[in-house]
């Protein structure tokens, strides 16, 4: 196996700079550098306004609030059904990594596997595609919202609503990756690791790597996987926090035992008294495994509209199953109505709710609240736990109506 680092290079594109540069030593850079001796110590780079370090991302991050490294969508530029690529949050640990797909390649290895294995693109491509429409959301949506609901502030990416998305992902099972490797009987967890610059990791239980609609996705929304997105594979792991759907898939280790990292041990897991970590686990508390059942409305926050109807819209999801109402409330949570649950309705996305507000001059509360077909619904208390991860009361929405 070759080092991670030089793989890593490898599979860079030219960075902008790189761009600059290149396109810089033409015949004017030929030419300063014939006249003037000390030109090799000398920027080639123009002097501009734009930032010498490559872009955070490969998309436009206007449409969106910026926060770090991360884009979190606008809910209420979303109107349709699914999150278009350009408008779906991004949440990296380091800047977005550009792949060539002509080199990549992802390893299948460990004590777990019967073989170690290099998949490259058009491997994955042909293996059967499946086609799924899924939710994906960060653990720790919601959680700048944490101080306003629990009186707490918790450590993390300090969210609004956006830390969601809704999009349609095709590509092979994970299962069926595995597969071609062949995993041992004793094989327990399977870790994936991406080519982006922390190497990003997340270990999930065999069973769950397994499931037919854990894929190994190569297509989003019916386009080639966005780079910011993991191009050009990721793992998308339905219901599940988002830290599972590994973004530029490089490494699956499949192991006998159960593998720890920093992303089940201190991050992406529940810490308080209540979420002790399994016997013996080396982990402050239990890893987050699904998400949990939400609404929220796809308004700005706060909201201000103009007195009379409004047609209001929202997005509802849970982990196991389509959710089956939404309520709404008109005044902070003392009286609630049915909203309406828009077609298509699909076992592992979003739904999209709409309902008629007549809006009276004033500030007021709108309240929303889902309930899965399981009866699981959100509920009056948080789940407090110290990174703030699932909050998913029903969610007060400031509305001023002038
Ligand atoms: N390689 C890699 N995969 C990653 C991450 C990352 O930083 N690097 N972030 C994870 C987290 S915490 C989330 S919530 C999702 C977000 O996916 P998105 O950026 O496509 O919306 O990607 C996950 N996969
Ligand atoms: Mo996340």
């Amino acid at each position: 196996m070759k080092p991670k680092e030089a793989r890593r290079n490898e599979t860079h594109h030219l960075t902008r700079r790189d761009f600059v540069r290149a396109a810089s030593v033409g015949p004017a850079a030929v030419w300063m550098a014939a006249c003037e001796p000390e030109a090799e110590t000398r920027s080639l780079v123009p002097p501009g306004p734009e930032s010498p370090r490559p872009p955070r991302w490969e998309k436009d991050p206007s449409p969106f609030i910026q926060r770090t490294l991360n884009l979190e969508t606008r809910l209420e530029l979303i109107d349709g059904f699914l999150t278009p690529n350009e408008l779906f949050f991004v949440r990296n640990h380091s800047p977005t990594p550009r792949i060539d797909p002509a080199s990549y390649e992802l390893r299948i290895e460990g004590d777990g596997a019967e073989t170690d294995l290099s998949l490259d693109l058009p491997t994955l491509q042909s293996l059967p595609q499946r086609t799924i429409t899924a939710y994906l959301e960060c653990a720790g949506n919601w959680r700048g919202l944490y101080p306003e609901l629990t009186g707490t502030r918790a450590s993390g990416g300090q969210w609004s609503t956006g830390a969601v998305g809704c999009a349609e992902w095709s590509g092979p099972s994970l299962a069926s990756a595995l597969e071609l490797a062949g995993v041992r009987p004793g094989a327990v967890d399977v870790n994936l690791v991406g080519l982006d610059g922390t190497g990003f990791e997340r270990a999930m239980p065999l069973a769950k790597a397994m499931h037919p609609d854990t894929l190994i996705a190569l297509r989003m929304n019916g386009e080639t996987l966005p780079a910011d997105h993991g191009f050009p594979a990721r793992s998308v792991v339905p219901g599940w926090s988002g830290s599972n759907s590994i973004k530029w898939l490089g490494r699956i280790q499949v192991s006998t035992e159960r593998v720890w990292n920093s992303n089940n041990t201190t991050s992406y897991v529940l810490i308080g008294e209540q979420w002790p970590p399994d016997d013996h686990a080396p982990a402050q508390g239990g890893p987050i495994t699904e998400l949990v059942v939400k609404s929220a409305l796809a308004l700005p926050r706060p909201a201000r509209l103009a007195p009379g109807p409004h047609a209001l819209h929202g997005f509802a999801h849970a982990p196991g199953g389509p959710v089956s109402a939404v309520e709404w409330s008109p005044d902070g949570g003392s009286t609630w109505l049915e909203a309406t649950i828009v077609e298509p309705i699909l076992p592992l996305a979003w739904q999209r709710f709409e309902f008629e507000w007549e809006a009276m001059p004033g500030a007021h509360t709108l309240v929303t609240r889902a309930t899965d077909a399981a009866g699981n619904t959100q509920p009056a208390e948080p789940l407090m736990n110290e990174k703030g991860y699932l909050l998913n009361v029903p969610l007060p929405h400031p509305v001023q109506v002038e």
